[in-house]
């Protein structure tokens, strides 16, 4: 069975439209690696387009895992914090315990101390009965923090001594890199190719769209044991599951993020686009700063306004969605109330978060009704 060494698919030669395309004179000039033509545009045209939804065929392959005896590597960013994806990496996982890369570190203002994520990331796991091994935060781009996984993924397979002369028993066989669409599971990958393996390029296909791999690939890490890349999951509660590209475009941060902040008084409103809207009700006023992509647009007004504001300018001015097609799939709205009390930081799901400073009030959200929104709470102001 031939696969593109760029994404894992299952290749094709008859159908130029369909996914898995390789024009048949390609496998013949090179018949043991060769990229689809998916991957090709990719690469050579940063070219953008997306597969149909195939996440819950990903889920079922990535469930395989728990009959195994495997490290699992789990892959996050400030974007894709979400309590379902937790539930979804348990029901892959069975007991095997996980380890977990807080990704893209760089693109995060130096003002926000990120060991605060640690707790995040151990009350999520906790909820879904994960057990995990040790977070580790970074920039998977940097070869010293690459570095440092491996000597991790190294000391945890013989943890007692690191003689494999010894005839110990390993922890794990094959290492997993699982996490949702985008947060750096093929950039890591393609990094301990080049340290471990000595490959001189990126072999796998990276991009800043979502679905870029499209089927586990395999390297053999030593003896019989592979690491293994696998297909992001796109959660139903994710926004890049309703949105076009252009859309993700603006959601998806590839540059430094700078934190916005705005002094709210009671009864304002802010829209993240037409995608988001955050109502505020309390006696003092608030800072709310976000953590979201730059080129995402926020709007303050009344409250009293807001439903007009909305109506008029969804589409045009709050964007995205940015036609009414768009907008139509996300058209069911909910509405959740988090009472805060502390400071306190709000993860929307593909989007990032906003962090409330003290002040007793009230936050309104509504949004599209699948999105996962979280509330996490910080003891005191030196946490955040
Ligand atoms: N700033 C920054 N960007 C990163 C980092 N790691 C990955 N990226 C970027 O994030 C985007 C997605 O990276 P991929 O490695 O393709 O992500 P993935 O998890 O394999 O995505 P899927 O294959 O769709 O599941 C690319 O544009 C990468 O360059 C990082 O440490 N910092
Ligand atoms: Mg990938
Ligand atoms: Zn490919």
């Amino acid at each position: 069975m031939n696969r593109c060494i760029g994404c894992g698919i299952i290749v094709q030669t008859s159908f130029p439209d369909k996914p898995g395309y390789v024009p048949e004179n390609t496998i013949i000039a090179h018949p043991k690696e060769f990229y689809c033509k998916r991957c090709y545009d990719i690469r050579n045209h940063n070219f953008q387009y997306r597969v149909d939804n195939q996440s819950a065929n990903y889920l079922e392959k990535l469930k395989k895992i728990q009959y195994e005896k495997a490290l699992v590597i789990v892959l996050v960013d400030i974007f894709n914090i979400s309590n379902h994806f937790f539930a979804s990496v348990k029901m892959c996982v069975g007991k095997n315990k996980i380890l977990v890369i807080f990704n893209k570190i760089d693109l995060l203002p130096k003002d926000l101390k990120v060991i605060k994520f640690k707790k995040i990331i151990d009350l999520l796991a906790t909820n879904n009965q994960l057990e995990v091994i040790d977070t580790l935060f970074g920039s998977v781009k940097k070869n010293s923090f690459v570095s440092q996984i491996i000597s991790k993924i190294n000391k945890l397979k013989y943890p007692r001594f690191f003689d494999k002369k010894n005839k110990i028993e390993p922890s794990f066989y094959n290492c997993y890199l699982i996490g949702m669409s985008n947060v750096g599971k093929s950039t890591l990958m393609n990094k301990i190719g080049q340290i471990c393996l000595h490959y001189k390029t990126d072999i796998i296909t990276t991009s800043s769209q979502l679905q870029t791999t499209l089927d586990f690939i395999k390297w053999p890490l030593n003896d019989k044991n592979f690491i293994v890349d696998t297909p992001g999951i796109i959660e139903p509660h994710h926004f890049g599951t309703y949105l076009t590209s252009q859309s993700l475009n603006v959601l998806i941060a590839e540059k430094y993020i700078k934190t916005r902040t705005f002094q709210l008084d009671s009864n304002q409103t802010i829209f993240l686009g037409g995608l988001v809207r955050i109502d505020f009700f309390g006696d003092e006023k608030i800072n709310a700063s976000f953590y979201v992509a730059n080129e995402l647009y926020l709007h303050r007004t009344k409250t009293q306004n807001a439903q007009k504001v909305f109506e008029t300018n969804v589409t045009k001015l709050l964007v995205p969605p940015y036609t009414s097609e768009e907008k139509a799939k996300i058209d069911k709205l909910k509405t959740m109330i988090f009472q805060i009390d502390k400071p306190t930081d709000i993860f929307i799901c593909g989007i990032g978060f906003v962090h409330f400073s003290i002040v007793k009030a009230q936050i309104k959200i509504t949004t599209y009704e699948m999105i996962d929104v979280e509330m996490i709470n910080y003891d005191n102001e030196k946490n955040s």
